[in-house]
């Protein structure tokens, strides 16, 4: 797990996302210090202290022939200057010089009432001044003091940046910032790292290049199980290694290869252990960075991969979950949304017949869903192989827990084999998530090492879910579940086909309130037989319920989903039932171009209907008779199941003795279509 983050590591062209966040940073501090700026000097916001005075000290000031000059500003108020000898001799100024000691703040504000009223009375005060100056002088120096000129008020218009619709200019670009810093967020998120600037790189392809100078360390050793998948992709990259030895013979190389099967079954990791072996550069990508919500940018995405690839072939192209843009066209005609995906289909088709089969590019593609993709891309001269990669088998699956018991402190008793056992149907993920599963719950119980109980408690939540016993059950829902586990629990136990027993339990998990466990044997067909004693098995939850307490519950719920979808494919599909034929109505062409609903007509469908409706009816009477025919032994399982909460195959097997058919079984292996016809369960 951890080894796949170190790979993921993309190799975008170094570094260059850091210069990309410097920049930003660059315009948040360009707009810091704009508002710095703007904070110490625009327009004077809080600029420096100003003194105000009254009209009587301004007059007065006046008279003394102290003002230097007098500022009418915005015809609102006026700056009254001090001559600066005069301000600093006299004690009356010491307000001013004590303001901050700035040399600027070298003058008083008055605040009129009217600017005619302060020129009046601004008028009065000089002429009272130099009345008051001319008292004992001559004639003639009376006149000329009279004649001296005054200090007259010199009208400024100040443009105050807060109040001149500066703050909204502010608002602007801040706005404006913030949605530059959006749009390049954006286009960040699509580069393939080409050049500085993202913006520029959004029709290029977001693949991620592993090459000589990247680290893939997954190998072929580590895909444990695959085998025949492996092969395959091994002789992918043998083609790349010695392309003469095959071409040499006349062969073609193979365009490309489609790894076909279930989630978590080990895919992706095939394809990246074929990044650490083929020693060629290896384009990784998945089928969703083509699509995008502009038009052409999936097409020109496609044509720069292919672009790119061929400039380093050979090389191999990997595409994960193709299905993104694979999806076969036409079929959502109706809402015309598709065009894009399908002109980025249309593109990557084309590029794929545009290389010779000799120019040494190799595309892999993965999808869970190879039925639902475009026929075209699936011809020869494509994607001409299929590789399946299928849920592991028993073997596969104690390869797969070998690997990830690596790492993990293991206890004495801990038996791979009988893991491997105890999980069919596990995909190579949750194997691994076992594994890790265990660990915690043994590191939560405080354990040195991992136990055998820690694994099995491991599978048990990984297949149900959490156990919840804080769920709070009364005794008589306790009863009743405990009856209908014991009735699935007694009715597979007298069935010949159905599955073996492994483990009965009424602990809540999950969304359910109890459950039995069965050891589904892993078989490639299934017989009739086993279908219905399946269903039977199944409908005993139910059964119990009816027969003991003559109630029924919406417990079984999921038990009569699971027969109701089985009866239907028995009938509709396997052609099982003798009324409707033996026919099947399955589509695995996964086309469904002709119709607009199901291909039988509606009386084919009532027949259907009623087949299915007549065959879970005689599984359930076969349920109610075993447990009618077996009361006693019920009554006890439940007794017992209600008490222990948790029940294995022992238990059931002390109530019920050594099941019925067992010895017969062991005989039979490998049921053919011969043996199905032969008369199965008489319970
Ligand atoms: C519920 N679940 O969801 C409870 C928790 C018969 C003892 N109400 O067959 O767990 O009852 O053999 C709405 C209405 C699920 C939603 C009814 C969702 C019923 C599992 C079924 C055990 N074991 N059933 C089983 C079980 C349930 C269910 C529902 C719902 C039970 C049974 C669910
Ligand atoms: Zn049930």
């Amino acid at each position: 797990m951890e080894n796949q983050k170190k790979q993921n590591a993309p190799l975008r062209k170094g570094g260059n996302n850091k210069k990309y966040r410097f920049s930003i940073y660059w315009i948040y501090g360009a707009f810091l210090l704009l508002f710095l700026y703007l904070q110490f000097t625009g327009g004077g916001f809080g600029g420096t202290r100003s003194v105000d005075t009254t009209w009587y000290e301004a007059a007065k000031m006046i008279k003394r022939g102290d003002v230097s000059k007098i500022l009418v500003v915005n015809q609102s108020f006026a700056e009254i200057y001090i001559k600066a000898d005069r301000m600093y001799a006299d004690p009356e100024y010491e307000e001013l010089r004590s303001a901050d000691g700035h040399s600027s703040n070298n003058h008083y504000v008055y605040k009129f009432l009217t600017l005619e009223g302060f020129q009046e009375n601004l008028s009065q005060a000089q002429m009272e001044a130099k009345v008051a100056d001319t008292v004992g002088k001559s004639p003639e120096q009376k006149q000329q003091i009279m004649d001296a000129p005054v200090v007259e008020p010199e009208p400024v218009v100040r443009k105050n940046f807060w109040d001149n619709g500066g703050f909204s200019m502010l608002l602007w670009i801040a706005f404006s910032i913030l949605m530059m810093v959006l749009i390049f967020r954006m286009f960040s998120r699509s580069p393939m790292g080409g050049g500085g600037s993202s913006v520029f790189s959004f029709g290029k392809s977001k693949a991620q290049l592993y090459d000589k100078d990247t680290r893939v360390n997954v190998t072929f050793k580590d895909v444990a199980g695959l085998d025949e998948a492996k092969e395959e992709v091994m002789e992918i990259v043998d083609f790349l290694k010695h392309p003469k030895r095959y071409t040499s013979l006349g062969g073609k190389i193979p365009k490309g290869a489609l790894l076909v099967g279930p989630p978590g079954t080990g895919k992706t990791l095939l394809a990246k252990a074929v990044a650490g072996e083929a020693q060629v550069p290896f384009f990784s990508m998945s089928g969703s960075d083509f699509v995008e919500m502009f038009v052409g940018v999936g097409a020109s995405r496609v044509r720069d991969l292919f672009r790119t690839a061929k400039e380093k072939a050979p090389c191999i192209i990997f595409i994960d979950e193709i299905d993104a843009i694979g999806r076969a066209r036409g079929k959502n005609a109706f809402t015309g949304a598709n065009d894009e995906r399908e002109n980025t289909l249309n593109q990557l088709l084309t590029e794929m017949d545009g290389f010779g089969s000799n120019s040494g590019v190799i595309i892999l593609a993965a999808t869970n869903r190879a039925e639902i993709l475009d026929k075209a891309l699936l011809r020869a001269g494509r994607f001409d192989r299929q590789i399946s990669v299928d849920l592991p088998e028993m073997e596969e699956r104690k390869a797969i827990f070998s690997v990830h018991l690596k790492p993990v402190k293991l206890a004495k008793d801990v038996d791979v084999d009988f893991l491997a056992k105890q999980t069919p149907g596990f995909s190579g993920a949750d194997i691994a998530n076992v594994c890790n599963e265990a660990a915690l719950i043994a590191a939560r119980r405080n354990k040195k090492e991992v136990e055998m109980k820690d694994f099995l408690d491991a599978v048990d939540r990984i297949v149900g879910g959490l156990e919840r016993r804080s769920k709070i059950i009364s005794p008589e829902e306790k009863k009743v579940i405990s009856y209908h586990e014991s009735g699935h629990a007694s009715v597979s136990w007298m069935l010949r086909y159905a599955n073996p027993l492994v483990k009965v339990t009424i602990v809540p998990r999950g969304k359910s309130l109890g459950a039995a466990w069965y050891l589904p044997e892993e078989r490639q067909i299934t017989t009739i037989e086993q279908m219905h004693d399946e269903m039977v098995a199944t409908l005993g939850g139910r059964a119990a319920e009816e027969v003991v307490f003559g109630k029924m519950s919406t417990g079984a719920l999921n038990d009569l989903e699971k027969v109701t979808k089985q009866a239907y494919a028995m009938v509709a599909y396997f052609g099982m039932n003798k009324e409707v034929g033996t026919l099947s109505y399955y589509d695995s062409t996964g086309e469904q171009e002709y119709s607009f609903g199901k291909p039988y007509s509606e009386k084919t469908s009532e027949l259907i209907d009623s087949e299915v409706r007549k065959m879970i009816e005689s599984a359930y009477e076969e349920a109610k008779a075993i447990l009618r025919d077996n009361r006693e032994k019920l009554d006890r399982l439940a007794a017992l199941l209600m008490e222990k909460e948790v029940m294995f195959r022992d238990d059931v097997e002390a109530v019920f003795g050594p099941r019925p058919f067992d010895e017969e079984k062991a005989g039979m292996e490998g049921p053919g279509p011969e043996e199905a016809s032969v008369p199965g369960s008489e319970a």
